[in-house]
């Protein structure tokens, strides 16, 4: 039998046609502007603007709203460079043979490599954990829902408020990534997801001269005549 929730009122943004349009397209222009970067400069990033950014991406949905993630701001030169060694250990495995001849052969057009200096150079690592499961106030585990799902939707809204507050990002996934746990200090129940390094881009930075799929081929629509 389904339960009566408590509710509250909604107060919902009402926008008039025009300016439906008109966010609309500003917000599509601003997000086409966003490219993944891998060349950042070492400028400092006011930590405020981090936090912003996390406080905006942990107001995504989740699954029975369990909000199943944890955010680790990485700042300081020594973490940052713990996390550098340890992840291009797991690249030079990658690149040496883990990954498979499919997997490089797909890569290749981006030009990586194990060499991950952006790791210290960045002012900023953002490690997105996602909690497998939650405790009670009794220790017993708790299942969550739809982890991967309601984490990855707050990790896109944190990419879209730091690129909107002008910054670059990289979305860094050093597989496996199981160092960052012992590294933030993480518990065994929250998994790492990624490794969002945020910065300024280096000046004159240059990214893949690659493009987006055009509207016909991401979007169908069916509607009736
Ligand atoms: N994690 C590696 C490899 C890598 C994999 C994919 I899929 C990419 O889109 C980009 C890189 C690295 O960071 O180099």
């Amino acid at each position: 039998m389904a339960k009566t929730a408590e509710t509250i009122e909604l107060s919902p943004l009402r926008v008039s046609g025009p300016e439906m349009q008109a966010r609309s397209e500003e917000f599509l222009e601003l997000m086409q502007k966003r490219r993944t970067v891998r060349d950042f400069s070492p400028e400092p990033v006011d930590p405020e603007i981090i936090r912003l950014a996390v406080r905006a991406a942990a107001t995504a949905p989740s699954g029975a709203n369990q909000q199943p993630w944890s955010f680790v701001a990485i700042g300081d030169p020594d973490t940052k460079r713990a996390i550098r060694l340890a992840a291009e250990e797991e690249e030079r495995a990658f690149y040496a043979g883990r990954a498979g001849p499919q997997w490089l052969d797909a890569l290749s057009h981006l030009g990586t490599d194990s060499e991950k200096p952006f790791l210290e150079t960045a002012p900023w690592l953002i490690a997105i954990f996602a909690q497998r499961w939650g405790t009670d106030a009794e220790g017993r585990k708790i299942k969550h829902y739809y982890v991967t799902e309601s984490v990855s939707i707050a990790i896109g809204i944190l990419i879209t408020s730091l690129h909107s507050a002008g910054l670059a990002t990289l979305t860094h996934t050093p597989s496996p990534m199981g160092f960052l746990n012992q590294i933030c200090g993480r518990p065994e129940n929250e998994k790492p997801l990624v490794l969002l390094v945020v910065g300024h881009p280096a000046e004159g930075a240059r990214v893949p001269a690659i493009s987006r799929k055009p509207e016909q081929d991401v979007l169908y629509w069916k509607t009736s005549p």
